[in-house]
């Protein structure tokens, strides 16, 4: 299986954490790949066009052996999980998984609005717009605030815990320097339970597998187009 995604580790994937989980961590091959464009259209860091396998041209995506292509992070990590006969971390029915998928959406929308945040700080100062930080701060907090109430109640791991633990590490430590309405935002600050929560998971083997750790294979284009290229001609021989 292909894995294409942004291999910038200063926060948690939850693609790698529940490959990991579910024992696929060394049939995963990782493909680097960078899908910011710039405000004219271009690629920020070269040519990593997702588009012929992804109409969406984001990441995660991921490719299966048959030339199958999932994307959206929800259903790779779902079909991941699929894979494992035990403990899976989509629990299989009732209000525990209702639970689970509500924290799921938590953590993603966290996720996205972070990623939003960060893009709107590539702009310069006098273009940022204060409205977007006025809209989604807000969501920001409430978000932290529930997390910090489910967090005391000494929770399992499961896919909910998985997708709050990568929107949660997204916004930093000490969050970005430009925000203009909450820089160097602290999420830790009043927060001991999720902050406890948080310290504890990061010590997960599936975590520790790629959090702060540098990617240190290929990263060029070339690496990259190679492996749309493999699953695209997959796809023409089946
Ligand atoms: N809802 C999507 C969001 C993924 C996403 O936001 N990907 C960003 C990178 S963090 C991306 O590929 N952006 C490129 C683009 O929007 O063209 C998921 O969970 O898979």
């Amino acid at each position: 299986m292909r894995l294409f995604y942004s291999p910038f580790h200063s926060f948690v994937h939850k693609t790698l954490v529940v490959a990991h989980e579910a024992g696929l961590w060394e049939t995963l091959t990782r493909v680097p790949t960078f899908p910011f464009r710039d405000l004219n259209g271009r690629f920020v860091t070269g040519q990593y066009d997702m588009s012929k396998l992804a109409p969406l041209g984001k990441v995660p995506c991921l490719a299966l052996e048959d030339g199958t292509v999932l994307y959206g992070s929800q259903t790779i990590v779902e079909f991941l999980d699929a894979q494992r006969v035990t403990n899976r971390l989509y629990p299989p029915d009732g209000a525990k998984r209702w639970d689970a998928l509500r924290r799921l959406a938590l953590g993603d929308t966290l996720f996205e609005c972070a990623v939003q945040l960060s893009m709107e700080a590539w702009l310069p100062e006098e273009a940022r717009r204060r409205t977007l930080y006025e809209w989604v701060w807000p969501k920001i907090v409430a978000t932290l605030d529930e997390a910090e109430r489910w967090a005391a109640t000494n929770p399992d791991f499961d896919i909910g815990s998985a997708g709050l633990l990568q929107g949660v590490s997204y916004l930093g430590e000490e969050g970005s320097t430009e925000d203009l309405l909450h820089p160097r935002y602290r999420w830790r600050d009043g927060r001991p339970a999720l902050s406890d929560w948080y310290d504890a998971v990061i010590q997960r083997p599936s975590v520790q597998t790629h959090l702060n750790i540098d990617y240190d294979g290929e990263m060029s284009p070339e690496n990259h187009q190679r492996h749309v290229q493999a699953v695209l001609d997959i796809r023409k021989n089946r």
